[in-house]
């Protein structure tokens, strides 16, 4: 029996395919990576998908379709970003729902972006949260600084649990412009969790994955990896492949007496068994 979590995400909405040829961006390499993960040991992956010419889309048929996809080819708990590009209109991310995920990413604040801009106004979240309640879709709550982990507690407290009963986090670590990828942020996050808070992981951006990862494994926590994440596995040497992130991770869990939780173990620490 498995007791941590790997969530895959393996495109992300910020690299380009010109710049990373290896990036899954087609819904046969998606579903290709979300099987070799699988296999790997990862119970759940974050999506983001790209249109023809590999740029990032919200086209609800296309989501749609890539649901069907990965429930078809894989026993992954399948979430769809909501946070997409930076350039995303709020309305297309709220109707991302419509594809009936198992999960949301919900990000609780707007975080500078590096030079970019990740807006999430408050109203924003409430009706995206609320959508979810009343859709049946489980949000991994994405926190980027501490005072969007302040955020989900007054959340919770004016709209109540959501679907399913259980509150996972997922903290995003050194975004320029969010909380650093310290042990330090991590531990002060954590502390900072609202007490309904059934589970977390975290991730690490860039240089600061492997300091998170060590740091979540410490504190008891759950990870995510992927291409979303990290382009490469040590300086100068790209990552070809996903699913050698997850393998990291699933030694770095055997280092720490943790085991890979599969995508029914997954289901059941989300509430969605
Ligand atoms: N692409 C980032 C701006 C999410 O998936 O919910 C936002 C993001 C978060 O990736
Ligand atoms: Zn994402």
């Amino acid at each position: 029996m498995g007791d941590l979590l790997i969530t895959v995400a393996p495109t992300g909405a910020e690299t380009t395919k010109d710049d990373c040829p290896q990036l899954p961006t087609t819904l046969a390499e998606l579903v290709e990576t979300a099987q070799r993960c699988e296999a790997a040991g990862a119970g759940m992956i974050h999506v983001h998908i790209r249109d023809d010419e590999h740029r990032p889309t919200l086209e609800p048929s296309r989501l749609a379709e890539t649901v069907a996809a990965l429930r078809e080819g894989t026993g992954l708990v399948v979430q769809l970003s909501t946070g997409g590009s930076v350039h995303d209109p709020l309305d297309a991310r709220l109707a991302v729902l419509d594809a009936a995920p198992d999960s949301c990413s919900l990000t609780m604040g707007t975080t500078n972006f590096g030079d970019d801009v990740f807006l999430n106004p408050w109203p924003f979240v409430c009706d995206l949260y609320q959508l979810s309640q009343e859709g049946g879709v489980v949000p991994e709550f994405e926190l980027f600084d501490l005072g969007q982990v302040d955020a989900l507690g007054r959340l919770l407290a004016r709209y109540g649990l959501p679907y399913g009963g259980k509150v996972h986090v997922d903290l995003v670590m050194g975004v320029p412009g969010g909380m650093p990828g310290t042990a330090d942020a991590l531990v002060a996050a954590v502390a900072a969790l609202p007490t309904e808070t059934t589970s977390w992981s975290a991730t690490g951006i860039g240089r600061s994955t492997l300091p998170v990862a060590l740091a979540s494994l410490s504190k008891g926590g759950h990870l995510r990896v992927g291409m979303e994440d990290v382009l490469t596995l040590a300086r100068g040497v790209p990552v070809e492949h996903n699913e050698q992130l997850v393998s990291r991770a699933v030694e770095l869990g055997r280092l720490a007496q943790r085991s890979p939780m599969s995508g029914d173990e997954a289901r059941a620490l989300l509430g969605l068994a």
